[in-house]
């Protein structure tokens, strides 16, 4: 595939920038660039550490290469140059550290018009319920990447609903293990399988609201 996807599947961190800056000085579409190159990289390094062929040492440099890309084109992503449209809260759930997805999802946000608070990974439900009330966010977006983390979401959505903040704002749920049967389940309002769906429905749930 592309330099960029190969740079960051090999864990090279300053491939993968040059990578990116010589796609984006071509004029190569930023979400583009996220969607069909360093998704599918990273999908790549999933299964391989699935087959044992990589470890968790090869991941950590994996996603190494893939944030120093993304710090690049992540401001593209994010000029849509829009006023804000709504605040979203944002955040990995507890106890998963998997961000990068979470971080795509937010810049799209921000690119669409959204105000977006990041509360970064690992964030335990009271810190969701917190920023829900601080900042009378409109909506939450949760993120997981792990089968166990994923009932944090439902924890989360629970807090949300013992605070008396649950009818306040909508529930955006997404990360590679969720689904939409799952986010039923667990009485989210969405859910998103990338960031141009996240962004979609932020807006069409908003609006409903
Ligand atoms: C990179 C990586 C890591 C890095 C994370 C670095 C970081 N800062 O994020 C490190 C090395 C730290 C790591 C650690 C671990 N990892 Co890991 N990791 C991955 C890997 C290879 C890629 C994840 C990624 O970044 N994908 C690229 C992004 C862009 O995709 P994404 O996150 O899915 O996000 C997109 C969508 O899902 C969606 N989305 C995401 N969030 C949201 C939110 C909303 C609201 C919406 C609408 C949409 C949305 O939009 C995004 C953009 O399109 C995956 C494999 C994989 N294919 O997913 C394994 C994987 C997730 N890891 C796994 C495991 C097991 C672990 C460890 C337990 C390993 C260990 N033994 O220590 C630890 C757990 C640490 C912890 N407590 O969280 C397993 C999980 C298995 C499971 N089902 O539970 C996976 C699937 C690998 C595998 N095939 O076995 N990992």
């Amino acid at each position: 595939m592309s330099e960029l996807h190969d740079a960051i599947l090999e864990g090279d961190a300053k491939a993968a920038v040059v990578a990116a800056e010589q796609a984006l000085q071509a004029g190569a579409d930023p979400l583009d660039l996220v969607q069909s190159h360093m998704v599918p990289a990273m999908d790549e390094v999933g299964r391989r550490f699935e087959c044992e062929e990589y470890f968790v040492p090869e991941l950590l440099l994996a996603a190494r290469a893939m944030k120093g890309a993304l710090a690049l084109i992540r401001p593209r992503l994010a000029a849509g140059g829009a006023e804000p449209s709504a605040r979203v809260v944002i955040g990995t759930v507890k106890g998963d550290l998997h961000d990068i997805g979470k971080n795509i999802v937010a810049s799209m946000l921000e690119g669409g018009g959204f105000e977006v608070i990041d509360l970064g990974a690992d964030v335990p439900p009271e810190k969701f319920v917190a920023a829900v009330k601080e900042k009378s966010a409109d909506l939450v977006c949760l993120s997981a990447l792990l089968t166990v983390t994923m009932l944090s979401m439902k924890t989360t959505i629970e807090a949300l609903r013992a605070a008396g903040v649950r009818e306040q704002v909508k529930v955006l749920v997404g990360g590679a293990p969720v689904t939409q049967h799952f986010a039923d389940q667990i009485g989210a309002d969405g859910y998103g399988e990338n960031a141009a769906a996240a962004v979609r429905l932020a807006r069409r749930l908003v609006a409903a609201a």
